[in-house]
């Protein structure tokens, strides 16, 4: 399975109850409005945009557990998002969800997950982030769920998090590798070394370069994965590409190595689905963020491969 399927469907899932920050829910109209549709025409694919799935407002619930804020309808419209997204890879496409805030990835790997499971396909992630969203509700210093979702697809944290589509855990360590990342909790720091996740850190990378770390990961994909998730957390860019984001980290991927990552992807064949997450466009400027996300876009779908 390739990367260049003939359809790809967009699923927005406008989704901001994961996080602090108010106007993530924006991010897929921002994505839309960058061109994400014709981009991909462009490129050659069939796409059909389903629009956005039905999220209630904030403004409609209310905080109970101030260590899992807003669990149940983050765990109910996550639910729907990943049968939709087993859905789309049951017809032969290509799924692309657009966010909404990374408390999405709960789910689009959860369907991603029960898909490879139905299929015996063995599921690999690839994690573009500043943060390992590694936390629990042991950990978390803020109770956003956005900050939890790998550690809920390795099987860590609270039962309804980690029990999405009735099955845990999602997906292995071993078949899993975080890049970009810069900015990580205390007790969070424990669950990555518990896992024994892959992390390649800001720091590696000045040390080893993108190219480098990507030809390692995508060799080690190659062997042990056959369907290869890709989670793209705009932050894991630096702020100045990237201004409309709800949690800056500064130090980050610049331009050209986020494009490097999504190139490697593109290159290898091996990503059969696609989240971009945590656009948010009342912090951005002039749709800056959601314009670099499309470009980004593009290049793991194929835009450089001759
Ligand atoms: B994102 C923090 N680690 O748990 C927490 O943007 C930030 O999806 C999480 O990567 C950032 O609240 C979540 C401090
Ligand atoms: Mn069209
Ligand atoms: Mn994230
Ligand atoms: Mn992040």
């Amino acid at each position: 399975m390739q990367a260049n399927k003939r359809i790809v469907e967009i699923i927005g899932f406008p989704m901001d109850l994961g996080a602090d920050r108010r106007g993530v829910d924006m991010g897929p109209s921002a994505l839309r409005i960058a061109g994400i549709e014709k981009r991909l025409e462009n490129l050659g694919y069939d796409v059909i945009d389903h629009g956005d799935l039905q999220i209630q407002h904030r403004a409609q619930q209310k905080v109970i557990d101030t260590k899992l804020k807003y669990l149940d309808e983050i765990v109910k419209t996550g639910e729907v998002l990943a049968n939709r997204i087993q859905g789309v890879l049951n017809r032969g496409n290509f799924p692309l969800c657009i966010g909404g805030d990374h408390s999405m990835s709960l789910a689009s790997i959860a369907g991603v997950s029960a898909y490879c499971r139905d299929k015996n396909k063995r599921l690999g992630v690839l994690w573009v982030d500043a943060h390992p969203d590694m936390n629990t509700d042991q950990t978390t210093p803020s109770g956003n769920i956005h900050g939890m979702p790998m550690a809920a697809s390795l099987g860590y944290g609270h039962d309804k998090l980690t029990g999405l589509l009735g099955f845990s855990p999602k997906i292995k360590a071993e078949n899993c590798a975080l890049i970009g990342i810069r900015s990580i909790d205390i007790e969070e720091r424990k669950t990555i070394i518990d896992s024994g996740l892959e992390v390649y850190s800001m720091s590696k990378i000045d040390q080893l370069g993108v190219y480098n770390i990507m030809q390692k990961i995508i060799d080690k994909f190659k062997g042990n994965v056959d369907h290869l998730h890709v989670s793209f957390d705009v932050d894991s860019l630096d702020p100045r590409f990237v201004p409309g984001v709800g949690t800056p980290v500064a130090g980050g991927l610049s331009y050209r190595e986020a494009h490097m990552i999504m190139e490697s992807v593109a290159e290898s064949g091996m990503m059969c689905s696609l989240e971009v997450a945590e656009v948010n466009p009342i912090l951005d400027v002039q749709n800056q963020s959601a314009e670099t996300a499309v470009e980004i876009v593009a290049s793991g779908m194929g835009q450089i491969i001759i």
